[in-house]
């Protein structure tokens, strides 16, 4: 069948990010539950290698099996579908949500409120990575929807005061969600008179320093069930702000050209 050759022709390799990330963790668990996926395999890479290793499948029409997320710029690219997951391995939709130090609302009360407040929806989260997408910086895409959406970030501002050169330090991983919001964040909060650092680390780092006080927080925490395990392990020294995106999902992905629609349809 075509699914044999799906198998050969992907050298029975998903094609995966950052080893860290909660999608590749998902997606082993995947291989150990599913039997049309025994003897497959995840290839960690990079979220950058992923998407570029999935425009040139495309442009040749292979077939890929990418670990993937929405909302996510490929889904405006590219024609893509999420293989059915009977299993429920990847879960249901999830949330995206803010952690804070713990501290934070007494030393940077004003930081702290923006960062309770912030919470957008997945059109405006498209809209930046589109932008970083077709060239614009991170800063430059975030001081543009910065600037086009002042209702929506008043909304994040009410009742924060200003203040006088604060640092702040948000720490997030380099996936393109995460860089969209983190740098939004950022922005609104350097508006208001804060010297904000945005620092790139591996994923498990990254819940690792918020629960250690070092850094001072993050928007990009996926549950319950993609960081369900990091929460797990750091949630009683962190201070969860709750969801700044509603809806979110993640999966294992292919071109529409696939003739597959569910995980059990590969062959081992
Ligand atoms: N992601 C994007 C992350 C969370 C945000 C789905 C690649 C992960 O898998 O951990």
């Amino acid at each position: 069948s075509s699914s044999t050759n799906y198998g050969e022709q992907m050298d029975y390799q998903i094609t995966g990010i950052e080893a860290g990330a909660g999608v590749v963790g998902a997606s082993e668990e995947a291989l150990e539950t599913y039997d049309s996926l025994a003897g497959w395999e995840v290839a960690t890479s990079s979220s950058g290698a992923m998407t570029t290793a999935l425009g040139e499948a495309i442009d040749n029409e292979e077939p890929i099996i990418v670990t993937g997320w929405s909302p996510h710029w490929k889904f405006q690219q590219y024609d893509l579908k999420y293989l059915e997951d009977p299993e429920n391995v990847f879960g249901d939709a999830e949330n995206i949500k803010t952690m804070v130090r713990q501290g934070l609302e007494e030393d940077m009360p004003n930081a702290y409120t923006v960062l309770d407040q912030f919470q957008w929806d997945e059109e405006s989260m498209n809209s930046v990575m589109l932008e970083i997408q077709n060239g614009a910086s991170p800063q430059e895409a975030a001081t543009s929807f910065v600037e086009e959406n002042q209702d929506m970030v008043d909304s994040w501002t009410e009742g924060a005061e200003e203040v006088d050169g604060k640092e702040i330090e948000l720490v997030y991983v380099e996936w393109e969600t995460e860089v969209a919001s983190t740098h939004v964040v950022g922005e609104v909060l350097s508006n208001m008179g804060f010297e904000v650092t945005t620092t790139p680390l591996d994923n498990a780092v990254m819940w690792q320093s918020v629960a250690d006080g070092q850094a001072d927080g993050m928007v990009a925490a996926w549950l319950p069930l993609t960081h369900g395990d990091l929460f797990e392990e750091h949630k009683d020294s962190l201070d969860n702000l709750g969801n700044n995106l509603e809806g979110v999902r993640t999966g294992l992905v292919v071109p529409e050209y696939m003739d597959i629609d569910s995980i059990e349809d590969l062959t081992p």
